[in-house]
């Protein structure tokens, strides 16, 4: 059994968890975290990168790590981490990630009271055994149990999907910025940069006079309590359990401290590192001229950018990708914005499991400026959707015509169907149904757990189909919870490129699916990308701006993606596609 990407990351972290605890130097630590990172955010399969020598194209691994990464795959486990288990209660490495414990007072807690785990130091914190180690006091031990609780409930609820926290961060923002103090706002971490989950949610106001706004904050009608507050920041909790991060800037600081709490981390010691290079010390609080420690403020953040002689890095790229040498270079994308965007080409009716009609449907994308969209409602084999019998599809088709003609022309309206990829691979409809629809999606419904071979199998019988334009949310992901099936992605992207299918980013934020890493490799094979909201109802239409922010993370450009081309275009690709 050779590990998984997720198995060897979780290695590394545990790796940086013990070295930290065992005092090593941050730059160690960290190298063994990035490199974590790194292989969650990797499309392919670590062994078979292995096989053909490119383990060092991942960003953050060199030779030694490599190594670590061959020794793992050959033999399940890492003779290092092993060794650093016999050292260093396992156990430990949980109490490090609670707040108010660092590296030094872990290992204390461990060598003074013997306590090995999070559950044993829940235990002593309750029994009041704490505050008797020197350093500490009741109000540690009361910060200690409060971490203890935070992490045990992020343990227990995971990280938020980006469709629940966008949201509310952007309403607790515009609430602030109500407040005759605040000049400037944005939502910062990874919710500026549109992760798919987020871990708590970071605010940011400029203003001169912090004291209002953080108590406007502490009173809202959703804030359980506040955790803790100072003079210029406070975290509360909202009535969901999720934390929110709020800091007060003062206006001639804002770029430099918007572009510190937007990171991503590794984003963040790249480019300062870059800015030392220049003689500059970048901090959230602005520059420093190095030689003469003279401090140079920075009210925007394109002058930060500026400053380090490198045009502006939109946030949803800022993860240390690459995105940094290409600025320097000026070569950064031009992403794909919601502007750009014509089209809808997977939806559903009463016809199958959506709540409007085919004519209420196009209204509500009309009103939404929509330039064409498609109809696609589930096929036959889905029966809990109601999907469609062959009859009723070609009942359908005479609908959908009749709707396309009263729109005199607004809006075109198309035939499609998202069709069932069935458990043995076959699909829903024979060839010579398919041919007398407009567009195809095939889909992924069931069987999402099968083994790689079998499910891969099937996705590329539908990639195969010269009738079939688009693969619909090919990795079946549900966020926060259903992991993706275990598709051999390697052999999707090279089916698709030979097909010349299109792969869609479902935009409902559970899906998300493509995800950015795998958007992007799509578009460097050249392979056509559709954006597309799978609305059940016409609210489900205004989520599109979550797949632009997908897409926008895998660095895609219009060009790529068949919804901003124009009717002619599309129909033209359609067509020379199998019909
Ligand atoms: P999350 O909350 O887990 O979804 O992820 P983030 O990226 O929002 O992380 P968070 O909330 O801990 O911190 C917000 C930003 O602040 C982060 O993206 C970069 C910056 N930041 C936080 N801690 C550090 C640090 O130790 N070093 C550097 N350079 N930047 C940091
Ligand atoms: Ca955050
Ligand atoms: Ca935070
Ligand atoms: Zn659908």
């Amino acid at each position: 059994m050779t590990l998984s990407n997720r198995e060897i990351a979780n290695i590394f972290d545990s790796v940086a968890d013990m070295l930290e605890l065992k005092g090593e130097i941050v730059h160690r630590v960290l190298s063994y975290r990035h490199a974590a990172d790194a292989i969650r955010e990797t499309p392919r399969s670590l062994s078979a990168m292995a096989e053909v020598g490119e383990l060092k194209t991942i960003p953050s691994i060199g030779k030694t790590l490599e190594e670590k990464i061959q020794e793992m795959l050959a033999t399940g486990t890492l003779q290092m981490y092993e060794n650093l288990k016999a050292e260093i209660p396992p156990g430990l490495t949980e109490i490090l990630h609670v707040s108010g414990v660092g590296p030094k007072r872990a290992l204390r807690l461990w060598k003074e009271l013997g306590i090995a785990d999070l559950g044993q130091l829940k235990e002593a914190a309750e029994a009041g055994k704490l505050r008797a180690m020197s350093g500490m006091g009741a109000k540690t031990e009361q910060r200690i149990l409060e971490g203890i609780e935070q992490l045990e409930k992020l343990k227990t609820e995971g990280r938020t999907p980006l469709g629940v926290a966008l949201p509310i961060a952007q309403s607790l923002l515009d609430l602030l910025m109500e407040m005759p103090q605040a000049v400037n706002g944005s939502v910062a971490g990874s919710l500026r940069r549109a992760r798919p989950t987020i871990g708590d949610i970071d605010l940011l106001v400029a203003s001169d006079d912090p004291q209002p706004i953080i108590e406007r904050l502490g009173s809202l009608a959703n804030v359980a309590r506040v955790l803790w507050t100072g003079p210029e920041k406070t975290s509360v909790e909202l009535l969901n359990g999720k934390q929110v991060d709020l800091l007060i800037i003062p206006p001639d600081r804002w770029g430099a401290a918007l572009h510190h709490f937007t990171g991503s981390q590794a984003h963040n010691i790249h480019f300062r590192e870059l800015a030392l290079e220049k003689g500059l010390s970048l901090s959230e609080r602005g520059f420093k001229r190095v030689d003469t420690g003279e401090e140079v403020l920075v009210a925007t953040e394109e002058e930060v950018f500026a400053l380090v002689g490198m045009p502006y890095i939109p946030p949803e790229i800022r993860e240390d990708w690459g995105e940094i040498e290409a600025a320097l270079e000026n070569r950064l994308p031009d992403l794909i914005t919601l502007d750009d965007m014509h089209a809808d080409l997977h939806m559903h009716t009463t016809w199958s499991d959506g709540t409007l009609s085919i004519r209420e449907m196009a209204n509500a994308a009309l009103a939404r400026g929509r330039k064409f969209i498609v109809i696609t409602d589930h096929s036959r084999s889905l029966g809990i959707t109601n999907g469609l019998s062959i009859e009723r599809l070609l009942a359908h088709q005479q609908e959908i015509r009749q709707v396309d003609r009263e729109m005199g022309g607004k809006i075109r309206v198309f035939h499609g169907t998202e069709m069932e990829i069935t458990a043995d691979g076959t699909l829903d409809y024979p060839d010579e149904v398919l041919e007398k629809l407009d567009f195809v999606i095939a889909s992924l419904h069931t069987g999402l757990r099968q083994p790689r071979e079998q499910v891969t199998m099937r996705i590329l019988n539908a990639i195969n189909n010269p009738h079939v334009d688009l693969i619909g949310h090919p990795r079946g992901q549900l966020i926060p919870n259903r992991e993706p099936a275990d598709l051999d992605m390697d052999a999707v992207f090279q089916a698709a490129k030979a097909s010349g299918i299109a792969l869609e980013i479902n935009a409902n934020p559970h899906r998300l699916d493509l995800e950015a890493q795998y958007a992007r490799r799509a578009v460097e094979m050249g392979i056509p990308l559709s954006i597309n909201t799978d609305a059940h109802r016409a609210g489900e239409m205004d989520l599109l701006h979550y797949g632009i922010l997908t897409a926008r993370r895998g660095w895609v450009e219009p060009a790529s993606v068949i919804n901003t081309w124009s009717l002619e275009r599309f129909l033209e690709w359609a067509q020379k596609r199998g019909r």
